[in-house]
């Protein structure tokens, strides 16, 4: 609301001092009930207010949030995260971006929610997102490639957010093909491509990145809570979502840009350099069957090569990968 907003510049204008509750009153021009209510408001956002008496009050801590002011200071790229498109809550924001992209959005669009209502992983699977706790995002890019190299764009997301948690967080992670970021062998991040696309010409891609952030354990949902992980349980520090945003998107720009100007060449040696399952066995499922074999790497377009025991190679275009 605007009075929360006038509310958050006096004390952004203050400077961490205290701002008295009768200058708060006179400013807003509302009573000091009114004035105790909407600090109560900013409580509940998670902002910590310290109040004392004959002094006023003072903002302690900001809560950790993503909207687009938090994600713009500092960022460093020339197109993605330039444009935010934020909801407090959505139902998924890959369908948001579906929506801005026929609206002619420009590429580097994110669309980012606190929360999610029915966030979705591949064949409509349910993707947890609670509120304030993860990245729930989707970036819009528009490439100019034939439709079959689409599936190296997740390939491309995947190393970026790993060099980018690395980078912020100092975890070591691993890619499970195709689109799963593991810490200590549990799924801290998903990642959903979907295409807008002609059968020859790719409209748009839109890369939906899920990241469990600051979730401690018992918070996780509790069909997950045995496979997934979040950078707070990993580290035992809460990290900063627009920081570690700002970082993906600098990350990804640097890859996108390189990928568009030379090929998948490099992203698919940094690629394999986080894989978990090249050389393993690993056994790969799909709606109709089950195929069990070596990992012997990716194509040049990102399809898994997977060797039986009678030595056939099997190409696997989208599978459950299971180690
Ligand atoms: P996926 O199909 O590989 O993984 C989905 C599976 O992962 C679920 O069936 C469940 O077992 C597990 N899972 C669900 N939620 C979580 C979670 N929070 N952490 C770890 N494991 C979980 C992966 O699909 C792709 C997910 C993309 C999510 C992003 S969020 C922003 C965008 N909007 C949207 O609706 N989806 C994408």
């Amino acid at each position: 609301s605007s009075i929360r907003r006038q509310l958050l510049e006096i004390f952004s204008k203050s400077d961490g001092e205290f701002v008295s509750g009768q200058m708060i009153s006179d400013e807003l021009g509302c009573s000091r009930t009114a004035v105790w209510k909407h600090m109560e408001d900013l409580r509940k956002e998670g902002y910590e207010l310290e109040a004392v008496r004959r002094l006023g009050y003072r903002i302690a801590r900001k809560p950790d949030k993503v909207t687009g002011n938090e994600i713009h200071l500092g960022l460093q790229t020339d197109y993605i995260g330039k444009n935010i498109y934020f909801e407090e809550t959505v139902e998924s924001t890959q369908k948001i971006a579906a929506r801005l992209v026929y609206e002619g959005a420009f590429e580097g669009t994110v669309v980012v929610a606190e929360e999610q209502t029915s966030g979705r992983g591949r064949l409509s699977r349910t993707w947890h997102s609670p509120k304030g706790t993860g990245i729930w995002m989707s970036v819009i890019l528009r490439p100019d490639i034939p439709v079959q190299k689409a599936p190296q764009l997740t390939l491309l997301a995947a190393v970026g957010i790993a060099q980018a948690i690395e980078k912020c967080t100092g975890l070591s992670v691993g890619i499970k093909w195709p689109n799963d970021i593991l810490i200590n062998g549990k799924k801290a991040v998903g990642i959903l491509t979907e295409l807008q696309a002609d059968p020859d010409k790719i409209h748009a891609v839109i890369i939906g990145i899920g990241i469990n952030v600051n979730q401690q354990h018992e918070h996780l949902a509790e069909d997950i809570r045995q496979i997934a992980t979040s950078l707070l349980i990993e580290t035992g520090r809460e990290q900063k979502r627009a920081e570690l945003m700002q970082a993906i998107f600098l990350q990804l720009e640097k890859l996108y840009k390189q990928y568009m100007a030379e090929g998948f060449g490099i992203i698919k040696l940094l690629w394999e350099s986080y894989a978990v399952s090249i050389g393993k066995e690993i056994t790969a499922r799909t709606m109709t069957n089950a195929i069990t074999g070596i990992a012997k790497g990716i194509t040049e377009d990102g399809i898994l090569m997977l060797e039986d025991r009678e030595g056939v190679i099997h190409y696997i275009h989208s599978a459950d990968i299971e180690i």
